[in-house]
């Protein structure tokens, strides 16, 4: 991907976790990668279809003198999302903030930390079995497209289904949404967590009726597993229910595990 890179911004901050750091304040050097296709810009000359990077540097210098954090974990995390939430033309960024006088009583360099932060493509299954179902799913889009992080990109069909799983329970209404997010995928679970309780979920039978169900199926192309996340979900490639719905908006999506498309993984279940 093209690339715009910015070295060497110079600025004076009040970041660090000393008292003095904060009042007297020092040196931040930044250097900044922007992802973008530059191409159509170059091609008309039209500074429309690009980022200026002359304004870009005046942000950054802004934001680093207009703020106080301890970490430049913080201070780098917080750059990034800027420039991502600010210009929706940029597809990744990577940012380093240097700090050449970090107070640690020794001689050195510079300490820096360095980050990369991108848009992601997630795929999130919809589910409702209790009281106004449809009503459930297109709060819970709402609520997701309202999050400063995310943004709904396309909403399936709703498609009315038998329950799946042994617990005889009402039928259920699904769908699936694809969208755009800058969270990471535990940010994004828990994201999910708190619209499932504001929507009244409450956790009582496993794979028991409930208000609002939300599961992350895809997110990029990564496969995570850990206590708390599976990623693609375990049984995508088992539920009529969520590959119909997937199937409509991306069916050729290719599930990162089992290395087939989701119109392959529907053939396959039928
Ligand atoms: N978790 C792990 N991976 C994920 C992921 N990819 N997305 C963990 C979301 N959560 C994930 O989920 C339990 C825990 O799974 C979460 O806390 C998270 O850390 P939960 O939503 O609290 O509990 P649950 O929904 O009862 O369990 P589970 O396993 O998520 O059930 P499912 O898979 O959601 O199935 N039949 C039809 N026709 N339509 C349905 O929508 N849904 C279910 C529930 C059963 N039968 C159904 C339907
Ligand atoms: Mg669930």
């Amino acid at each position: 991907m093209d690339k715009i890179n910015i070295k060497g911004l110079i600025c004076f901050g009040n970041h660090g976790v000393l008292k003095e750091e904060q009042v007297l304040g020092q040196k931040f050097v930044i250097n900044a990668t922007l992802y973008l296709d530059t191409q159509a810009a170059a091609m008309s000359g039209n500074l429309e279809k690009t980022v200026n990077y002359a304004e870009i540097c005046q942000r950054v210098k802004s934001f680093v003198e207009g703020n106080t954090f301890e970490l430049i974990e913080t201070l780098a995390e917080k750059i990034a999302r800027d420039l991502l939430r600010t210009y929706t033309i940029l597809k990744k960024v990577d940012i380093e903030v240097q700090k050449p006088w970090a107070p640690i009583g020794l001689p050195l360099d510079t300490v820096s930390v360095e980050i990369t932060r991108e848009r992601h493509t997630v795929y999130i299954a919809l589910g409702s079995n209790m009281g106004d179902k449809k009503a459930y799913l297109d709060s819970a889009v709402a609520k997701l497209n309202a999050l400063e992080d995310f943004k709904v990109i396309t909403v399936s069909d709703y498609i009315e289904t038998e329950p799946y799983g042994g617990v005889k329970q009402d039928n259920f209404l699904n769908g699936v949404l694809e969208g755009e997010t800058l969270m990471s995928p535990m940010e994004l679970l828990d994201a999910l967590h708190e619209i499932e309780s504001l929507e009244g979920r409450t956790r009582t039978i496993h794979w028991g009726p409930r208000t609002l169900d939300l599961d992350i199926i895809f997110y990029d192309d990564m496969a995570i597993d850990s206590k708390d996340l599976t990623v693609p979900h375990k049984e995508m490639h088992l539920r009529d229910f969520v590959l119909t719905p997937m199937n409509q908006i991306a069916p050729w999506f290719r599930h990162p595990v089992l290395n087939k498309t989701v119109e392959n993984l529907l053939d396959e279940l039928k």
